[in-house]
């Protein structure tokens, strides 16, 4: 955690047709090496995904995302001593996730199946609540808002109340407004401008922008030198209010959160 009250969320794609790191991690030796690294970083919670979520992914079974993702959890587990979070939008993966040691569920879908729901109230643990408008296949044809940012943050109201009323503790709801998922480049842009309106729900805000397309389109880069530009925007999510921040770039993050708590003359790790 950099000074109390950031964390950072490495990500660990464990999908071979991973875009933003070439699929270069999709094996248990390369997770593990992956993960260390993240971990001497500074990492403090490892976001572990095992499908695809981009418009043109090839779509997994459970099986093949269970097969990807359960054996990875379980070696992470017995090596290193850091929050693993899993990264579904299925009951069963949860389930099996959190028998292998995790302990946090990152749902895209908002836990908005009513299975994925009463699962994650009985597992009892920290649950990421992501805004998305359509699915990851259809999502960025046509997304309309009436006004992006207060249709998103009743949105999460009304998810945050549903996950209170099947039995999840208010402490264990983070929320999300999933840049990038159903959003345009307008909307990405308006959503950062005005992050700070998602405190008004008063729960742990997540925010994951790294190497996202919308950087890419204004910085002019591709996925992998969009990291100047993802460090901004992160800075910008943190002075806002942001407490998580899910990125690729774990160590280059944490030395632009110290520059930011340096001049804020908070305390440094
Ligand atoms: C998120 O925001 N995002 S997966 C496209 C890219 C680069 C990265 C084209 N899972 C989030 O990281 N979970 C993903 O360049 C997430 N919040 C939460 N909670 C997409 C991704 C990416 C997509």
């Amino acid at each position: 955690m950099v000074n109390n009250s950031v964390s950072i969320m490495g990500i660990l794609n464990v999908t071979p047709d991973s875009f933003s790191d070439g699929g270069q991690f999709n094996s248990l030796d390369k997770a593990i090496l992956q993960t260390d690294l993240m971990l001497a970083q500074g990492a403090d919670i490892i976001d572990v995904g095992g499908e695809s979520t981009c418009p043109n992914a090839i779509p997994v079974s459970l099986q093949e995302e269970l097969d990807r993702v359960i054996p990875v959890i379980s070696a992470l587990r017995t090596r290193f001593d850091i929050r693993i979070s899993v990264d579904t939008r299925h009951a069963e993966v949860m389930t099996e996730a959190v028998k292998a040691g995790a302990s946090m569920i990152n749902d895209v879908n908002a836990l908005q199946n009513e299975h994925t729901l009463h699962i994650a109230a009985q597992l009892n643990i920290p649950v990421c609540l992501m805004h998305m408008q359509g699915t990851p296949s259809t999502m960025q044809q046509n997304p309309v808002y009436e006004n992006v940012t207060a249709d998103i943050i009743e949105f999460l109201k009304q998810r945050v109340e549903a996950c209170i009323k099947a039995g999840i503790a208010r402490e264990n709801i983070i929320i999300d407004p999933g840049f990038g998922f159903g959003k345009t480049y307008e909307h990405n842009l308006i959503l950062l401008r005005e992050l700070k309106q998602f405190k008004t729900l008063q729960q742990p805000l997540l925010v994951g922008l790294s190497r996202k397309t919308w950087i890419g389109v204004a910085t002019q880069q591709g996925p992998q030198e969009r990291l100047a530009g993802s460090l901004a925007a992160a800075i910008l999510a943190v002075q806002q209010g942001a407490n998580i921040l899910r990125v690729h770039d774990v160590g280059a993050t944490r030395d632009a959160l110290r520059i930011l708590f340096a001049v804020n003359e908070k305390q440094h790790d």
